[in-house]
């Protein structure tokens, strides 16, 4: 028997509990010393006990509270059936390597989808416990105020956050499109962890955000906490944001920056 899709708001407390446990896990598992675990994609694309930890207990947890849900997750992968109206999407450590050097600036990103919409996601930084959350057409909040992002019109002015993948080739071009956009921009930040960079950009701690090669989980619960504070959020030719590309920026100067990108080819590459 498949349940129905409880509310947006009952969904978002069950992903706030989960988040902030697994990111208590991971904060105590850095402070006792992590390691890499193993390596990913690349040399450089590393997880550590913690990952694997924290997203164990999310799924674990949302076993219990949600048996019928999907669950899919950056370290295991697909779980639940694939006809779940609900299905979950879990960063377990969104920041590995910021996390792994304690720079704090890494995160649990939880969402949650039903019919394949996003309708609530949680963001949490798991060294200061700065918490974004949203719900589908009810805004975005940290700390209960309400998020505002950035009003920049002005591409020369904006303050634009960005980031880089594990293959040394993407990387390559991503620094080519990065060196092209430069001299347009006010400064670049590359910040390290995608889920707290769209929220950054939520509520104007940088303008923008762009970044080629981010997975579900790096977009999921930080894509609808922009959306809800106003940044526009999609790819190139009115695509939506993707593996291809993500550009997150405030109405005014998403098409700026779009064709910028574009021009520099954002989206191309290896
Ligand atoms: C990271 C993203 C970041 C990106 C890194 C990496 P991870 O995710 O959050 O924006 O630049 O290359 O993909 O691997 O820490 O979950």
């Amino acid at each position: 028997m498949v349940r129905s899709a409880p509310e947006p708001q009952e969904l978002l407390e069950i992903a706030i509990e989960v988040a902030r446990e697994a990111a208590a896990t991971a904060y105590r598992m850095r402070v006792q010393g992590v390691s890499v675990a193993a390596t990913k994609s690349t040399i450089t694309d590393v997880v550590t006990a913690a990952d694997r930890a924290a997203e164990q207990q999310v799924c674990e947890a949302l076993r219990r509270l949600r048996p019928e849900d999907a669950v899919l997750g950056e370290e295991f992968g697909e779980a639940g059936t694939g006809d779940a109206a609900v299905r979950w999407i879990v960063d377990p450590i969104d920041g590995t390597v910021n996390y792994l050097y304690g720079v704090p600036h890494s995160a649990v990103s939880l969402a949650v989808e039903v019919d394949g919409t996003v309708v609530a996601g949680v963001v949490r930084n798991i060294v200061n416990g700065e918490e974004w959350t949203a719900t589908a057409g009810h805004g975005a909040w940290r700390d209960g105020q309400r998020l505002r992002c950035s009003t920049e019109l002005d591409l020369g002015q904006a303050l634009v956050a960005t980031g880089f993948g594990y293959d040394p080739r993407r990387r390559e071009h991503q620094a080519r499109v990065v060196a092209g956009l430069i001299p347009h921009v006010r400064d670049i930040r590359r910040l390290g962890a995608a889920a707290l960079d769209l929220c950054f950009a939520a509520e104007g701690r940088v303008d923008a955000y762009f970044e080629k090669g981010l997975a579900a989980w790096d977009l999921a619960a930080g894509g609808l906490v922009a959306t809800e504070a106003g940044l526009r959020v999609g790819g190139l030719a009115g695509t939506a944001a993707g593996p291809d590309l993500v550009i997150a920026a405030p109405p005014g100067l998403f098409a700026p920056l779009h064709d910028r990108l574009a021009a520099l080819e954002a989206a191309g590459g290896p």
